[in-house]
């Protein structure tokens, strides 16, 4: 009756757990796993359900999480709530990884960068144990999927938490699904792509894997100077210069695209499809895995990019064109309602389906898609001229020159 349908010649699985829904980072943190629920009734209301295989995610184990993170940090996180914490701060084990506090610090740090102050980047909240290895759960049952052959695209958009350390929290990401799910495609793969289009630089994915060269990794990012503020774009890092660790065999198989603030569509487009080509026909990769930070949209509470819903989706269509092994993953995204929209219909893409642009009668009148009728809103709202365009048509066609020459 909507027209969903299978797609032909390919297979889709979809991985969630409706209990990383219920988390709360924190009254004014921008990080809202809720999210997740008005994704789900999007994609729910759609009917995209029937085009593909749906598994409820259950947790990662700790022996699966520490193939990438120290067994103390893993063990921390596992015992971890905001009851717990003051104790566990005390166990001589974890003191050590108490960063000394400096004069003026408005936030006071805790082990591992965590923290039980309201203002922090990486708090320790009610049921966040359960919520992280949840979301790591979801990722590598995708991508067990994907390895054994089960399907051809997998989803987790619970996950994509690209900061996250070997033995330490950063930027609202703590457990580093996307690390441990290319570890474990690594088993299987010749050589994994990932290409990251979040508004920040994936840094904890490049780190991780910088002397690797069966993994490339690819990050488009804003970076620039310091603002006016006196702070440069989180994380700091990401240089087009970064091309992974010198003097190892990692080196050139990072990439990276620092972005200045306002990028429209056909730039994105343009530096886009231009430097991913070129990364995959040089590196000729098995697998690929993307990261769906949809904090690069207009509108975006954190980001300061220009891109609308299309141009987002369009990345996602470019990359399952090539017809590789794929792994979806969520990631950043702080305006719920268009983080939504565009991860309904990254999953229509991903099966080959096209939504009707408007709001499905059955999505529950809640938050973001209350106060019009339903059927009025519009599925994929345009987001123009937001931020300030900074972007130079030359600086973009130097970039793409030199990274093909990296
Ligand atoms: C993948 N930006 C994660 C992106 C992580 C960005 C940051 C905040 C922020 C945190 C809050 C808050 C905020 C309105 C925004 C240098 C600091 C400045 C904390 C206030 N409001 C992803 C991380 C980034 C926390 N961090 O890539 C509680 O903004 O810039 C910083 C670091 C020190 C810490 N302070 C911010 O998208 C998932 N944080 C309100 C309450
Ligand atoms: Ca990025
Ligand atoms: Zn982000």
């Amino acid at each position: 009756e909507n027209g969903i349908q299978r797609p032909k010649g390919h297979k889709v699985s979809f991985h969630y757990n409706s209990h990383v829904e219920d988390m709360h980072f924190g009254k004014t943190h921008p990080m809202k796993p809720w999210r997740l629920t008005l994704t789900k009734h999007l994609v729910l209301g759609h009917g995209l359900q029937y085009a593909m295989d749906t598994y409820e995610a259950v947790s990662a184990g700790t022996d699966e999480v520490r193939k990438f993170h120290a067994p103390d940090y893993v063990d921390f996180l596992r015992q971890v709530s905001p009851k717990t914490f003051p104790e566990l701060c005390k166990i001589p084990r974890f003191t050590r990884a108490i960063p000394p506090k400096h004069e003026g610090d408005s936030v006071e740090l805790g082990p591992y960068n965590l923290s039980t102050s309201p203002g922090a980047d990486c708090p320790v909240f009610d049921g966040m144990s359960e919520y992280l290895f949840l979301y790591t759960g979801a990722t590598l049952a995708a991508t067990h999927q994907l390895t054994s052959g089960a399907c051809n695209i997998a989803i987790n958009w619970s996950g994509g938490l690209h900061h996250a350390h070997k033995a330490e929290a950063s930027g609202f990401c703590y457990i580093n699904d996307i690390v441990l799910a290319i570890l474990d495609m690594l088993r299987v793969y010749a050589r994994v792509l990932y290409i990251d289009i979040d508004v920040h630089h994936g840094d904890g994915v490049e780190e991780a894997f910088q002397r690797q060269p069966r993994v490339m990794t690819l990050s488009y990012h804003r970076y620039g100077p310091y603002d006016e503020t006196g702070h440069k774009f989180f994380p700091g890092t990401g240089d087009l210069e970064d091309i992974g660790l010198k003097g190892t065999p990692g080196e050139h198989f990072a990439l990276n695209v620092p972005i200045p603030s306002g990028i429209d569509d056909r730039q994105y487009k343009f530096l886009f499809e231009g430097v991913t080509g070129r990364a995959i026909e040089a590196f000729n990769p098995s697998a690929i895995v993307l990261q769906c930070g949809a904090d690069s949209l207009g509108g975006d509470r954190l980001g300061q990019f220009n891109i609308n819903i299309k141009q987002h989706g369009e990345c996602v269509a470019f990359v399952k064109n090539q017809h590789l092994p794929l792994l979806l993953l969520g990631g950043g995204g702080y305006t719920a309602r268009n983080v939504a929209r565009a991860w309904c219909h990254e999953t229509a893409i991903a099966t080959d389906n096209k939504l009707v642009d408007k709001v499905p009668y059955f999505v529950p009148r809640i938050e973001a898609f209350k106060g019009r009728a339903h059927g009025d809103e519009k599925m994929y709202p345009s987001f123009e001229r937001l931020h300030k365009n900074e972007c130079k048509d030359a600086d973009l066609e130097y970039m793409v020159k030199k990274l093909e020459h990296d």
